[in-house]
C-alpha cells in the first residue's frame, strides 16, 4: 500500500523490510480443547462481531484484508496442524496474520507458521502465565500451558500423539514474556536456566510498559532487524479489566500499558503475526463484562497492526 510509504518519517528509513505495508489475513482458530473450560471456542466470533471487525475497518486495514474461517471439529492436533499451515500459507503469501483464538493452545501452530516462514522472528508472548510446561511437569495436564516448551523442543510426538507438526524451531534468545504473574516452579526453571527475558506485570508497573517493551526486544533483537510476532494472552490483562477468560489472576496489565505496547510494536513496522488468545464469552458475570473484555482486545489488536 503506497499510502504507508509517505507516513514513514525519512530519517528512519533504514532499507530494513517494512513488514507494517502488507495486507492483512484474519483466521478464525475455533480451537478450545487445549484447556477444560467450555466456550473458549467461540472466542473467533465474538470478537470478530464485538469488535474486532469494526476497530480494525476504523483503522483501515479490513479494505484488502483475507479472512479464512477454519471450523476446528477434527480433534485437537490436527485441527492445530491445519492452522499452522494456514499461517504459514500467508505469511508465505506475503501477508500479516491475525489468528483470533480459541485458547492458547493456538500459539502451537501460530508459533509454527511463523518460524517456517521467519525462521528468525522473535516473538513477544504476553501472558500471565508462562505457558511453558511440559506434559510431565504441567499440574493441569493441559495443552494451552505448553506451546512454548513444545517449541523449544523440551517435549514431542513422544509425549504427545499429534504435536509432530511443531518443528522445535524456537531458540531461547528469539523469545521474551511479557506481563507473567503466575509461573509454576518448573517454569521458573525452564526459563531461568535458557535466561528467557521475562518482564513481570509488577516490572510494567515499576518501569513502565514502554520502557519494558523497548528493554524487551533489545534483549532478543539488539539491531532491531527482526520481525515480531505477538502471542497475546487475554489474561495479561487485570481481570477488573477484561474478566472474560479462563485462567484470571489478579495484577495485571491496563489499557494503558497495553496502549504503549501497541504503539511501540507498530511503530517497529516488523510486526507480521499478532494472536488473540483465550477470551471466553461464557465465563464473565455478565454481557457487559465480556463487551468490555472484547472492546480492550479489539483496541489493542488494531493499535497494533495500524
Ligand atoms: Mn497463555
Amino acid at each position: 500500500m503506497a499510502m504507508d510509504m509517505h507516513k514513514t518519517p525519512k530519517g528512519l528509513n533504514t532499507g530494513l523490510p517494512t513488514h507494517a505495508s502488507k495486507p492483512l489475513e484474519v483466521l478464525f482458530a475455533k480451537v478450545g480443547r487445549g484447556q477444560r473450560k467450555g466456550g473458549v471456542e467461540q472466542g473467533p466470533e465474538h470478537l470478530w462481531h464485538g469488535g474486532v471487525e469494526a476497530d480494525l475497518r476504523n483503522a483501515n486495514l479490513l479494505s484488502d484484508a483475507g479472512i479464512t474461517v477454519s471450523d476446528h471439529e477434527i480433534g485437537l492436533l490436527p485441527a492445530l496442524a491445519m492452522l499452522a499451515d494456514e499461517v504459514e500459507r500467508s505469511l508465505s503469501r506475503d501477508r500479516r496474520v491475525l489468528t483470533l483464538g480459541g485458547d492458547h493452545s493456538i500459539a502451537l501452530s501460530t508459533i509454527e507458521g511463523v518460524l517456517r516462514t521467519y525462521p528468525e522472528a522473535r516473538i513477544l508472548y504476553v501472558d500471565a502465565h508462562g505457558d511453558i510446561n511440559t506434559p510431565e511437569t504441567s499440574p493441569s495436564g493441559n495443552l494451552h500451558g505448553m506451546p512454548l516448551a513444545a517449541h523449544l523442543g523440551l517435549f514431542s510426538q513422544r509425549d504427545v500423539p499429534g504435536i509432530g507438526f511443531v518443528g522445535a524451531r524456537l531458540r531461547p534468545n528469539q523469545l521474551a514474556f511479557i506481563g507473567v504473574r503466575d509461573l509454576d516452579q518448573s517454569e521458573v526453571l525452564a526459563i531461568d536456566d535458557r535466561s528467557i527475558p521475562y518482564y513481570s506485570a509488577d516490572d510494567v508497573r515499576e518501569f513502565g510498559m514502554r520502557a519494558v517493551v523497548r528493554k524487551a526486544l533489545s534483549d532478543i533483537d539488539p539491531e532491531g532487524r527482526h520481525p515480531i510476532h505477538i502471542s497475546f494472552d487475554v489474561d495479561s490483562v487485570d481481570p477488573e479489566v477484561a474478566p472474560a477468560t479462563g485462567v484470571p489472576v489478579p495484577g495485571g496489565l491496563t489499557i494503558a500499558d497495553l496502549d504503549e505496547l501497541a504503539d511501540f510494536v507498530s511503530k517497529t513496522r516488523r510486526l507480521v503475526a499478532l494472536d488473540l488468545a483465550e477470551v471466553n464469552p461464557a465465563l464473565a458475570a455478565s454481557q457487559a463484562d465480556v463487551d468490555r473484555t472484547i472492546q480492550v482486545v479489539a483496541n489493542f489488536a488494531a493499535a497494533c497492526l495500524a
